[in-house]
């Protein structure tokens, strides 16, 4: 008999996040991954500063809170300390990684440091109340673009899967979503192939989820999961952008 039970790896503490939010299937997708691969000892999660600053209450894993935006560098410290027993993830919103840590995802990535960054691209900053972020859409309302998001004025969003599958030393980018049961399994295995590589010492993989924030888009759980969908989904299409092994197997 198969029974559906909450993972291991995460506490019994109830989730902060709003209704519909995202952030709650993706933290059990994380903890089912480190529960299947059996490294609940010695992963070493660093959350960012945003609406999932409190991971550290939902895992059972060992947790460091990072700076904002500084969480790859906090990582990078964390798996050198130890490379050959410490698994390092860090768990990262688009205003922390994409923003203000814009320099830290895309050294790391460079440096290929073996660590795995888990990506929640909601297009907002959601945790401050909704303010535009890199990602944000093209003619998105948010609260500091209420007349839309003006690319003339503030520029395009950062496609960071895009971004990073130039960095020579990124191993592994997917854009996948939680917005359907088919989607969830397919997230489920990007991040456990992101884990996994982690653990083969392959380098630096990142699995960006596009994500909802149905508070600060304004919108029911069900018309954000259309929006994203809709919206989303057309400026950010999901699929692998780069995964140096395969590539090198194909050859
Ligand atoms: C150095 C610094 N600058 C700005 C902030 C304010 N701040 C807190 S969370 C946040 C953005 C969070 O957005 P995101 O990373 O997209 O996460 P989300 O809440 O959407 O999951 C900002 C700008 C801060 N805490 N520290
Ligand atoms: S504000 Fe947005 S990102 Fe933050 S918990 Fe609520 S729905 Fe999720
Ligand atoms: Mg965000």
């Amino acid at each position: 008999m198969v029974v559906f039970e909450k993972p291991k790896t995460l506490t019994d503490a109830p989730l902060h996040y709003c209704p519909g939010c995202t952030h709650g299937i993706i933290h059990r997708l994380v903890a089912e991954v480190i529960d299947e691969l059996g490294i609940d000892g010695r992963t070493i999660g660093v959350a960012p500063v945003g609406c999932s600053v409190m991971a550290y209450d939902y895992f059972t894993c060992d947790f460091i809170q990072a700076p904002h935006g500084r969480a790859p560098a906090v990582a990078t410290g964390v798996k050198r300390a130890d490379p050959e027993n410490n698994i390092v993830f860090t768990y990262q919103g688009d205003g922390d990684l994409a923003a203000i840590g814009t320099a830290e995802t895309v050294h790391a990535a460079a440096r290929r440091e073996n660590i795995t960054v888990i990506f929640v691209n909601n297009a907002i900053y959601g945790m401050t109340g909704g303010q535009m972020a890199p990602t944000t859409l093209p003619g998105q309302v948010t609260q500091t673009s209420p007349y839309g998001r003006d690319v003339e004025t503030v520029g395009y969003p950062v496609k960071v899967c895009e971004l990073l599958q130039n960095v020579d030393g990124a191993a592994y980018l997917e854009r996948v979503s939680v917005n359907n049961p088919a989607n969830v399994k397919k997230a489920k295995k990007a991040i456990k192939k992101a884990f996994q590589n982690q653990i083969d010492g392959k380098g630096f993989s990142l699995i960006e989820v596009v994500s909802t924030c149905p508070t600060n888009w304004g919108l029911t759980p069900q018309k954000a999961l259309e929006w994203l969908e809709e919206n989303m989904l057309p400026y950010y299409p999901l699929g692998v952008y780069k995964d140096i092994y395969a590539e090198e197997e194909a050859k």
